[in-house]
């Protein structure tokens, strides 16, 4: 029987594969070191998405994780920065945050890598001042926020590295109850994902605008990359159903196609990206982004739809 590095045998290690998981749960949960998430909810939030927040910290405690929710009034967001400091050291790995979650603002500027091009600057939205819980800050003296926000800073310092990830549920269009209505769906969805898994019954289809090939090497090293490169949609990007549209020349591939697949109602996750890039079609445009939760048929096309897409991602 073979040994590895550590001594152990081949048997053993197999065994341990085994066990390991289930040992690991329940000295995790006894000891109370699960990675921990927490949940920040704005209280005209609470009751209507209740219910499905239920299941989908149930879902979180069965997959190994702690879960601590808030549903607490924050004054500003130095109030939640400093909510979850006080638990970042109790292996916090994350916060979700759910509705109208008070906001800070960076003033940041960004530098082109082409030197022939300005520098320009803008004041965002800043949830890594909730991802950063020990890094610093601040205001420079004589710096006025250009959208007069309260909390907003434009010097970063000291440990600007994340320490946990944040994600956020925000309110849409200050609309409570179509934002209920959308988290309800989500948590629904999510829970749907974890205990039936990555089967869809049609096929994932990407309809990409950033890029199109001139040779057939070309071709497919872009078709690589969305099935499996850094921002491809794995699993559901690698599985044999998958299609994917860019425009191609040499494979007889456009876009045009992509957008007729998709009203031809071949998929139930759809991807589009098209960022604005000066590249880009525009066939993919913000007035049929915002409309896409019910996913009407593209302008492009006139094909009658035949069904929907369940999941849509537009970028
Ligand atoms: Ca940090």
């Amino acid at each position: 029987m073979k040994k590895g590095n550590s001594g152990e045998t081949e048997a053993g290690r197999r065994i341990t594969g085994v066990l390991i998981p289930l040992v690991a749960v329940a000295v995790l949960a006894a000891c109370g070191c699960r990675p921990k998430i927490a949940i920040v909810v704005d209280p005209a939030l609470d009751t209507p998405t209740s219910t499905a927040r239920t299941q989908f910290k149930n879902d979180l405690d069965a997959a190994g994780y702690s879960v601590v929710e808030t549903v607490t009034p924050f004054a500003d967001p130095v109030a939640v920065r400093s909510y979850l400091q006080g638990l970042s050291e109790s292996r916090l790995r994350g916060a979700i945050l759910i509705g109208d979650i008070p906001r800070a603002y960076q003033y940041v500027e960004f530098i082109p890598a082409n030197p022939a091009l300005p520098a320009t600057t803008e004041e965002v939205i800043s949830y890594q001042f909730y991802s950063d819980l020990d890094g610093n800050f601040a205001a420079s003296p004589g710096y006025v926020s250009p959208g007069g926000h309260a909390h907003s800073y434009d010097v970063h310092s000291g440990d600007v590295d994340w320490e946990i990830w944040v994600g956020v549920l925000p309110l849409y269009e200050d609309d409570y109850e179509a934002t209920a209505e959308a988290i309800n769906r989500y948590f629904t969805r999510n829970h749907q994902f974890r205990t039936a898994g990555t089967t869809i019954p049609r096929a994932f289809l990407e309809v990409n605008e950033h890029y199109s090939a001139t040779t057939m090497a070309e071709h497919t090293s872009i078709l690589a990359d969305l099935q499996s490169g850094p921002y491809s949609w794995t699993p559901w990007s690698a599985m044999a159903s998958a299609q994917f549209f860019f425009d191609s020349p040499p494979a007889g591939l456009t876009v045009a196609q992509g957008y007729a697949a998709l009203s031809a109602g071949v998929a139930d996750f759809f991807s589009g990206a098209a960022h604005g890039s000066w590249a880009a079609h525009g066939q993919l445009d913000i007035p049929w982004a915002e409309t896409a939760a019910s996913m009407p048929p593209h302008p492009a096309t006139t094909t009658p739809i035949k069904a929907y897409p369940a999941w849509a991602i537009l970028e």
